[in-house]
């Protein structure tokens, strides 16, 4: 079974539509989403779906990240039995419609990133100041953990079981944005296999952006204490 995990904070704009949107590809799915008690009632919204569809699981946190958030969704993916497991956001930068394409992927291969860097890739209705950023973000990412794939900052991804199973999150010397690239690097050197597919990111159209450039820039130091193990 495939658990689509999804952390969100403040997106009650677009959550339900999601969930839609993931349940109408009649895949095998369960749905987690991860809500940090959001003042605008997403956790809520996405407690109503499940109620209508059997497949949505919400969990409801005191604390608030986009890390530590994600790393609570992969735990309870690895509960109930997935495996498979999706991690993207909730607000339709990363089309669902990609969904059955990374799950082919990560048949073949340990983990499936969906990559904006790749041929066939891009990123729509960014700022130019945002998107060299994201750019120049993978490639000193991929430089400094010596990954041998473009977009190590992806949020959109597929692990197979025995990845997440094989993580001990509470080695991890990160906490923030730059989680997924230390479980990328973590697993490279524990020897699973990765490989992107190209998908075209859009610029949130509804709701705000949580990230503020002072993470960004903090997990690009993060970057460093991750290659220093520390
Ligand atoms: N649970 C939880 N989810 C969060 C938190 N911050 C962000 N998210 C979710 O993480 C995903 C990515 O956050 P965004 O704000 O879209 O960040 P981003 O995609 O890097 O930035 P933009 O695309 O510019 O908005 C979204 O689904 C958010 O709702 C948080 O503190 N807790
Ligand atoms: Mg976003």
């Amino acid at each position: 079974m495939l658990v689509v995990m999804i952390p969100t904070y403040n997106e009650a704009e677009n959550i339900a539509e999601l969930i839609k949107e993931i349940l109408a590809l009649r895949l095998q799915i369960k749905i987690i989403v991860v809500d940090d008690n959001s003042p605008d009632g997403t956790a809520r919204i996405a407690e109503s779906m499940g109620k209508k569809t059997g497949k949505v699981a919400v969990i409801k946190r005191g604390e608030r990240g986009r890390g530590t958030a994600g790393i609570r969704g992969l735990q309870e993916a690895l509960k109930c039995n997935a495996t498979h497991v999706i991690e993207m956001d909730a607000d339709f930068s990363h089309d669902p419609s990609y969904i059955p394409a990374l799950l082919e992927t990560a048949k073949k291969y340990d983990i499936a990133i969906g990559s904006r860097m790749i041929e066939g890739g891009d990123t729509e209705g960014r700022g130019i100041f945002r998107d060299a950023l994201s750019s120049g973000g993978a490639l000193f990412t991929r430089a400094v953990l010596g990954l041998n794939v473009l977009d190590a900052q992806s949020g959109y991804k597929c692990y197979r079981r025995r990845v997440l199973e094989s993580m001990d999150f509470t080695r991890f010397v990160s906490h923030g944005y730059s989680i997924g690239a230390e479980l990328l690097y973590r697993a490279k050197r524990q020897g699973f296999t990765m490989s992107e597919i190209p998908i075209v990111f859009e610029n949130r159209k509804r709701g705000k952006s949580k990230v503020t450039l002072s993470e960004i820039i903090t997990s690009m130091l993060n970057v460093v204490r991750i290659r220093m193990g520390r």
